[in-house]
């Protein structure tokens, strides 16, 4: 595994350098951090001695490496400095997109064909991801096509409150053979990872970009191998990225961005069909089995006159077994419709509506896994849409656009393009003066109106980012709960959390930190923030960097800390406040 550059000490060495040699410097251009998680798949394999494709290791970086449309060394030496052999890649200027991608690769050890990946894998994936997740702004995970969906759909349950875009992405064609579907699919992967909030665990492939776990491997040669049948792209990429803000999934509890790791083995995924032997079907819901994914016919109907089945159905419900009714159709939904259908919700079937068997085998195995929730919860969660998985009732139309169906038609606009783009203009700027009011109930009606909560305007910024400059804990607290991002970014690279720490509002940075927000930027550039209040004596400012997780002790770039400022200016008071912050070396290297 390479050493992860993106600590904060190390780019902060690397900017020194850079600056002292007058070479290009970090805020020079706007850049995104990317970590990427190699696990293997056909994008890095090439043909061995028996003429079969098999994983290569450390073959797919040093290609990379090479590829002048996948990384730009000149940026790179520019940036870390010539030589710098183990510095990040670079993706080149992608023009219409805001930030330059930096991006890591860690290579797993074994590569593996996606065949061979199991639930434990997707724990290293997960761990990966959740250990490194203030590194950086965005992941993205190379992976086979073949277990590609149930990797993605079981990322979407393990990586709770995520407020990151997680995209697994692969290929059909190995990326060192001329023709690939393996290089736009990884570019385009990661450009999007870089340059788009969109918190949610997506497969990119085929120019769309998918929810995870609404996905199924349809194909095994087309490069468009993917299809997402109950949900549409969440993206799609043509000239230009068009990403549907209203269909984005975001978490709407105040809660940090964390992992569960344990996932229940004991789940299965049985399909029904014509004259299933008793023995089989037995032998099926037997212990171990904890729970079974039941792939019934049509809309959810099982052979009501087979009462050997629906006893033995009815008897394992009763041991405790989550049995979770799906249909065997690639497109729709489980519902009471028929007489055979109905049987099953009678002896303790669980509808599992529109899921995919991926997502409702991999939820099966989440929830299961659960062990401090007792079987009733259990019970509501796999009828519960955690992740987006799932439509469970005739869901409210997103797309309710009287309002800007009313400006349109003065503006004699129709096309849905037309109607997208007025949108995406009013409601930002709506929003924001709702916001200013304090009017929480017209922010709602927007909502209703088909508004994105998380629209940003023309200087990127959002809704929350109004609310945490005014200082406006009962609006933070709303948006927050409607699931509104904590990472956006604005134009001047301003987040949330900075805006309140600028407001010295303590309640709402404790707020933002409990979602998952943290500090961006280099540290070097947060001590010379506070040093700047130090020596003004704003023990306030301070503190507010302390409950935004800054290390006080951080110095500026001519390595003062803060507490060199405070005594230099005799705040005797910000002293005794930054004293223990300290480490004990400056300590003594100032009263020395
Ligand atoms: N067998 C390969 C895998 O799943 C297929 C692919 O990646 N296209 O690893």
């Amino acid at each position: 595994m390479q050493p992860n550059l993106f600590k904060k000490t190390t780019t902060q060495t690397a900017m020194r350098r850079n600056h002292s040699d007058g070479n290009l410097m970090a805020q020079d251009v706007k850049e995104a951090r990317v970590r990427v998680i190699y696990t293997g798949g056909t994008i890095g394999m090439m043909r061995n001695e028996r003429n079969v494709l098999a994983p290569i290791p450390k073959a797919l970086v040093r290609l990379i490496r090479k590829y002048p449309n996948i990384h730009d060394e000149e940026y790179a030496q520019r940036r870390f400095g010539a030589g710098a052999s183990m510095a990040p890649l670079v993706l080149p200027y992608v023009q219409g997109e805001e930030r330059r991608v930096l991006y890591q690769v860690t290579e797993y050890e074994p590569l593996l064909d996606s065949s061979n990946m199991t639930m434990h894998d997707w724990a290293r994936i997960a761990n990966d991801i959740h250990q490194s997740y203030e590194f950086f702004d965005g992941f993205v995970v190379l992976h086979g096509t073949d277990t590609l969906s149930y990797t993605a759909s079981a990322l979407s349950f393990m990586l709770e409150n995520l407020g990151k875009t997680v995209i697994i992405t692969g290929s059909q064609l190995p990326i060192f053979e001329t023709r690939t579907d393996g290089k736009d699919n990884f570019t385009s992967a990661l450009i999007i990872a870089g340059n788009y909030v969109i918190p949610e665990v997506c497969i990119f492939f085929g120019n769309k970009l998918l929810r995870g776990n609404r996905t199924v491997k349809f194909s095994s040669n087309s490069l468009d191998a993917f299809n997402s049948p109950n949900v549409p792209p969440l993206a799609k990429i043509g000239i230009n990225v068009n990403v549907d803000y209203r269909l984005i999934f975001r978490p709407c509890s105040v809660e940090r961005f964390g992992v569960h790791l344990h996932m229940d083995e004991n789940v299965g995924l049985l399909r029904i069909f014509p004259s299933i032997s008793l023995a089989t079907f037995c032998a099926f819901l037997a212990p171990p089995m904890k729970g079974v994914v039941l792939q019934s016919f049509g809309s959810g109907n099982m052979p009501s006159n087979r009462t050997d089945l629906i006893d033995e159905l009815k008897a394992a419900a009763e041991r405790g077994v989550l049995i979770i009714n799906c249909t065997q159709c690639p497109n729709g939904s489980v519902a009471e419709i028929y007489h055979t259908g109905k049987v099953l919700f009678d002896v303790g079937v669980i509808p599992g509506y529109d899921m995919t068997p991926e997502a409702a085998l991999t939820k099966l195995s989440y929830v299961i896994g659960k062990t401090d929730w007792s079987l009733e919860v259990k019970k509501q969660m796999m009828q519960s849409n955690l992740r987006g998985e799932l439509t469970s009732v005739a869901a409210p139309k997103m797309d309710d656009y009287d309002l800007v169906d009313a400006v349109a038609r003065s503006l004699h606009l129709s096309s849905p393009q037309e109607l997208d783009q007025l949108g995406a203009t009013l409601f930002p700027a709506m929003i924001n003066a709702a916001v200013a009011e304090g009017d929480i109930k017209k922010i709602n009606n927007l909502k209703a109106y088909g508004a994105d909560l998380s629209g940003s305007n023309h200087d990127n910024r959002t809704a929350l980012h109004l609310a945490c400059q005014m200082g406006d804990m009962r609006m933070v607290q709303f948006l927050l709960q409607n699931g509104v991002s904590v990472h956006i970014r604005d134009r001047y690279d301003r987040t949330p959390l900075q805006e309140a720490v600028s407001m010295d509002s303590h309640e709402i940075i404790q707020l933002l930190i409990s979602c998952g927000a943290h500090l961006t930027g280099s540290s070097r550039a947060v001590g010379e923030q506070l040093c700047a209040a130090a020596s003004r004596g704003a023990l306030q400012r301070i503190q507010s960097y302390q409950l935004a997780g800054a290390d006080l002790s951080q110095p500026d770039p001519s390595g003062r800390t803060a507490l060199h400022v405070a005594a230099l200016h005799g705040f005797i008071e910000l002293v005794h406040y930054l004293l223990p912050y300290m480490e004990s070396s400056d300590t003594k290297d100032m009263l020395g």
